[in-house]
Formats: C-alpha cells, sequence, structure tokens
C-alpha cells in the first residue's frame, strides 16, 4: 500500500534530518517545502525572491505559492506510490488544500515532540555551522510562535492519523522509534 506520511513537529525537531533516512528505508520521494523554497532562493528565481525575506524572517510564506508548488511536486510520476511530506502543510488552510487536491493524501502523521529549549540549542548551532538565514534569535522566537499557533492545530485536524514519537535523544535512537512507531500503525 501507498505510504504518505506527513513529518511535523516544531521547527529545529530534526524533521529534515529524520525524513532523509525514513524516505530511504521506505522508497518514497522526500519532499520538503523548506528545501524547495531555499533552493529556489540560491537560484534567484521569482518565486525564491518571493519567498527570501518571509522566510529571513520566521514567517510562513503564503499559502498560495506553497500550495502550487507542492501540487506541481505531488503530480510527478515518483509520488504516485507514496511520499514522506516535510514541511507542508504547515497550517489548516495548507492541509484542506492537499485535501482538496490528492484523494486520501496523508495516511499517517509522525509528531516529533521535542522540547523547546533543545529546537533553540539545535538552531543555533546549526546557526554557526551553516548560517542559514532564519536561524537567528529574532527568526527562532517568531518560527516557534508560527508553529505554536498555525501548525500545532493539524495535531487536532489529523487526529486519530497521529503517532508521537519522543524527538529527543540521539539521531539513531530517534530513528528507530519512529519505524517502530511506523511499523505497528
Ligand atoms: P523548514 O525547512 O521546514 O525548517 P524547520 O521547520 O526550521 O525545520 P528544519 O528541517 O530546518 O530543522 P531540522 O528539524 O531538520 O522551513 C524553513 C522556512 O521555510 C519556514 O520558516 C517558512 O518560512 C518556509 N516554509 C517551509 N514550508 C512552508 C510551508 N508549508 N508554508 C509556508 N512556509 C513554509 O533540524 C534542525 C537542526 O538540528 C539541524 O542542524 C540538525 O542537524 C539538528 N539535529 C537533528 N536531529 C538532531 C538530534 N537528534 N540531536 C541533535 N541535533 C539534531
Amino acid at each position: 500500500m501507498a505510504r504518505r506520511i506527513l513529518l511535523l513537529g516544531p521547527p529545529g525537531a530534526g524533521k529534515g534530518t529524520q525524513a532523509t533516512l525514513i524516505a530511504s528505508a521506505l522508497h518514497v520521494p522526500h519532499i520538503s517545502t523548506g528545501a524547495m523554497l531555499r533552493a529556489a532562493v540560491a537560484a534567484g528565481t521569482r518565486l525564491g525572491k518571493q519567498a527570501e525575506s518571509v522566510m529571513a524572517s520566521g514567517e510562513l510564506v503564503s499559502d498560495e505559492l506553497v500550495v502550487a508548488i507542492v501540487d506541481e511536486r505531488l503530480s510527478q510520476d515518483d509520488a504516485r506510490c507514496g511520499y514522506l511530506l516535510d514541511g507542508f502543510p504547515r497550517n489548516v488552510a495548507q492541509a484542506e488544500a492537499l485535501n482538496d487536491s490528492v484523494v486520501d493524501a496523508i495516511g499517517t502523521v509522525v509528531l516529533l515532540n521535542v522540547d523547546t529549549e533543545e529546537v533553540i540549542v539545535r538552531m543555533m548551532r546549526r546557526a554557526e555551522e551553516e548560517g542559514r538565514s532564519d536561524d537567528n534569535e529574532e527568526a527562532i522566537r517568531r518560527r516557534l510562535e508560527v508553529y505554536s499557533g498555525e501548525t500545532t492545530p493539524l495535531v487536532t485536524f489529523y487526529d486519530s492519523a497521529v503517532l508521537e514519537v519522543d524527538g529527543m535523544g540521539s539521531v539513531e535512537a530517534i530513528f528507530s522509534r519512529i519505524m517502530i512507531a511506523l511499523a505497528k500503525s
């Protein structure tokens, strides 16, 4: 059966890290809106120019833009047999738009639970290593507010499809917890 998984969690929870491992283990494409937007910014496309300052401030890029890039990505052949969505949907409007365009768009939601102090530590560490424009104190605070106000309602939206996984500890330990939870679902 096609696995259509959404990986949910606060900024810095390790979604990007875990998504790469899960997608490779399940042989499904890893679809990250954050990565697609960063690629557009790096390439200097019209989309990238529109998204750049919004992302750097920690706000969400407009639903219209993001829904359009995901619709296009999900129409590609490799997404027909399942996918792992990382960072989309990020609010209820995006989740409804996804449901309108794909039948049974999400089968399972993996919710990574990580303490706020720990996500701040991870993002500040990445700021030193990679210098991402939204890994600074002000943008991190705003991303956490946006997550709590706009993204956490998705837990109620997806309700019984949600599997909660402890996202504290080593990358390997968290990956193993996720795979065990998925195997039982
Ligand atoms: P994302 O790229 O999705 O960024 P994020 O939520 O901050 O998560 P990220 O993937 O970076 O962190 P991760 O947990 O992997 O979005 C960036 C921006 O794009 C958004 O703010 C928004 O502006 C825009 N955007 C994206 N999707 C959108 C949408 N649908 N609608 C509107 N706007 C959208 O990793 C964090 C760090 O922790 C890494 O350095 C990693 O190496 C480290 N780490 C991971 N696991 C660890 C562990 N177990 N222990 C220690 N460190 C760990």
